[in-house]
């Protein structure tokens, strides 16, 4: 019996591992050089890489700009001189699946050598590693056009034509492909400036360099590189993930809480949270909480309107009641929230639920929960720690569904969940740092 039972247990956890591989992605760093105009970079999360104190890295005054993107216009970046000092920041080591690192690059000089600025790193740690891999270079011609460039290690550079500019702010994406079938086939990408909020197109230059492919990636390389190849450069809003999502979030907002007191049910609510790391217009945003009830015909739909700050939540509430049940009013009341736990409810982007595009649920369309594991009768639900951005597609390793006795058991209006999300890997040194605003310390 023994042996029956392990060898279940063994496919339990293959099933859980595929599910892990398929359904969960993360944020591993974020990084908007929210630092001190002048600082040193290495007095903030990073190292020195090997022993060259040259032209320090300094962090700039003022932040890149790039509409759209998560890390625009956040506190300050990174300034890099065409030689001297480099350095690197560690995230949780990856080996396997898919790697993005997003980021923001303004380059005001370069030359017609060319050289690499920004790659990935082996090592999460080890200021002696060169292990670099997923290079990306910048090279102009002889009228001052830009050519952006990558290679996967130390051989030839694919560069794009002489298509770019001088003095202009471009979203890079690198994207590292960690194959199984041998040690020299994973395979870098380069995405110049690709729609926000749009699938992962096809991308703008791929590497042709065989190399070795190591054994894992854990840090981000910053590199000022030779002086009479280097560029000069701005360097903002560095993003690193485990999916194209995750790199390039359109709103890092997603439902937090769904509440259905047993003691009260004029006490239901629906809780949001800012996971990013500026503030969300709401109205703007052209937001639409609705509600199914029991998977048929009959909706509620409502705008959300009015704005939540990073890191904080913003309470939908059924009823004016709700403030004598938890002490405080919530930022809007809508009769839509009568949802008994078997009731769906979803975010549309603009439009309601007949014209908005799905952004993220809570249960499922078209589906009664009664008895599913999503049902949250007499209960709430709530969103497990480590989860940072909405998924169209009910997932029960995201919620952790509880049946408190009555209101004091809920908690609207706070975002600080207990439960993990499949005990989710979160990167080295990400909860210290003080532009990342989901995080255990922190809320
Ligand atoms: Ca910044
Ligand atoms: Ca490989
Ligand atoms: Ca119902
Ligand atoms: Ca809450």
């Amino acid at each position: 019996m023994k042996s029956i039972y392990s060898f279940k247990k063994f496919l339990l956890t293959g099933i859980l591992l595929t599910i892990f591989s398929l359904g969960w992605s993360q944020t591993l760093l974020v990084e908007n050089f929210d630092y001190t105009s002048g600082a040193p970079l290495l007095d903030d999360n990073w190292l020195i890489q090997q022993t060259s104190t040259t032209n320090p890295l300094t962090i700039a005054d003022g932040g890149l700009i790039y509409d759209g993107y998560s890390g625009s216009a956040i506190g300050n970046a990174l300034a890099m001189m065409n030689t001297g000092q480099d350095a690197f920041r560690g995230f949780e080591k990856q080996k396997e699946g898919v790697l993005y690192m997003s980021v923001l690059v303004n380059i005001s000089a370069a030359t017609t050598v060319g050289d690499y600025f920004i790659s990935f790193k082996e090592s999460s740690t080890s200021t002696t590693n060169t292990f670099y891999r997923g290079r990306l270079w910048a090279m102009k011609d002889a009228s001052d056009n830009l050519a952006l460039g990558i290679s996967k290690g130390s051989g030839t550079v694919v560069y794009t034509d002489f298509t770019y500019s001088l003095n202009t702010t471009y979203l890079l994406v690198l994207k590292y492909t960690f194959n199984s079938g041998a040690d020299d086939d994973d395979v870098c990408d380069l995405f110049i400036n690709p729609v926000i909020g749009d699938t992962e197109p096809l991308p703008t230059v791929t590497a042709t360099d065989v190399q070795s492919d190591g054994s894992g990636l854990g840090s981000v390389l910053i590199r000022q590189g030779g002086s009479t190849s280097g560029a000069t450069l701005t360097v903002d809003g560095i993003r690193v993930a485990q999916s194209w999502a995750h790199a390039l979030p359109e709103m890092e907002l997603f439902i937090s809480e769904v509440a259905d007191p047993a003691d009260n049910a004029n006490a239901r609510f629906v809780e949001l949270f800012n996971s990013g790391a500026t503030t969300i217009d709401l109205t703007a945003a052209n937001l639409y909480l609705s509600r199914q009830s029991n998977g048929g015909t009959t909706w509620g739909d409502v705008q959300i309107t009015g704005t939540v700050d990073a890191g904080k939540t913003f309470v939908l509430g059924l009823a004016t009641t709700f403030e004598a049940a938890y002490g405080f009013a919530p930022d809007q009341v809508t009769s839509i929230l009568s949802s008994n736990g078997d009731d769906a409810y979803f975010i549309y982007k603009g439009g309601d639920h007949t014209t908005g595009t799905l952004f993220d649920v809570y249960g499922a369309l078209d589906t009664d929960g009664t008895g599913l594991p999503w049902e949250f009768l007499d209960g709430r639900a709530e969103r497990n720690f480590g989860v940072n951005l909405p998924n169209t597609i009910w997932s029960a390793l995201e919620w952790t569904v509880t049946m408190p006795t009555n209101v004091a058991g809920f908690n609207p209006g706070v975002h600080a969940p207990v439960a993990d999300a499949l005990a989710p890997v979160w990167a080295v040194g990400y909860p210290m740092a003080a532009n990342v605003s989901l995080c255990k310390n922190s809320i």
